[in-house]
């Protein structure tokens, strides 16, 4: 299980979301102060079947080295293949409850949630950490809906909800801060990392503005 510290600085990342080799990308993040890696492998050619098996295998050797929990997006079958660390689901993703069902209680198990009724459920369901955004704009996802700003973080920790949350979408240095004033534990970012000139440093920039 992954403690509230680890949630800090959760980098994410598929082969799209960087012009560097993936593993060369990752080992710079880590060197950089990251906490936490989700592999999500999503949109435009995106790897599949073994070669997004491949990759994952790669990765999670380096965060393993690292100490750095590993976590899988969306796709329960690969988390369990491959032993990761947790699994991540998004609201239209495969149901909290088929994934609780198919994973032991070792795994953690985050969701995407932005209302009340969202998180109240996913907490209800099981689930160990939420994702709450998009926080800012982002041109990352293809299909993410109109930023719900840090506001929506205050808003789930003013409903009650206690479990770890981490803010996500068009968070940078200049914003990060925001979002942990907002209540969140972590932030969750994929291009203010993979996408900078000089990842191990965009990651400690991150990492200097969050503690
Ligand atoms: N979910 C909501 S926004 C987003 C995801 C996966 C993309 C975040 O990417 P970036 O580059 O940090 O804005
Ligand atoms: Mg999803």
């Amino acid at each position: 299980m992954m403690n509230k510290e680890q949630y800090l600085l959760y980098f994410i990342m598929g082969s799209n979301n960087t012009d560097k080799d993936p593993e060369e990308a990752l080992r710079e993040a880590v060197q950089g102060g990251i906490t936490c890696f989700q592999f999500r492998e999503k949109g435009e050619d995106a790897r599949e079947a073994s070669g997004k098996k491949e990759l994952a295998q790669r990765l999670q050797v380096i965060c393993r080295e690292a100490g750095v929990p590993f976590i899988v997006n969306d796709d329960v079958d690969l988390a369990l293949e491959l032993g990761a660390d947790g699994i991540h689901a998004g609201q239209e993703d495969t149901p909290l409850r088929d994934i609780k069902k198919r994973c032991s209680g070792s795994m953690t198990v985050g969701v995407s949630a932005k209302t009340k009724a969202e998180a109240e459920q996913a907490v209800q369901d099981g689930a160990d950490y939420l994702g709450a955004g998009p926080m800012f704009a982002t041109s990352t996802k293809e299909d993410a809906e109109a930023p719900v700003g840090p506001e929506t973080v205050r808003m789930l920790r003013q409903s009650g909800i206690t479990l770890p949350i981490v803010g996500i979408g068009g968070i940078g240095t200049e914003n990060a801060a925001s979002v942990m004033e907002a209540g969140a534990d972590g932030v969750s970012v994929i291009s203010a990392i993979s996408r900078a000139p000089d990842i191990q440093q965009a990651a400690q920039s991150l990492r200097n503005v969050l503690r």
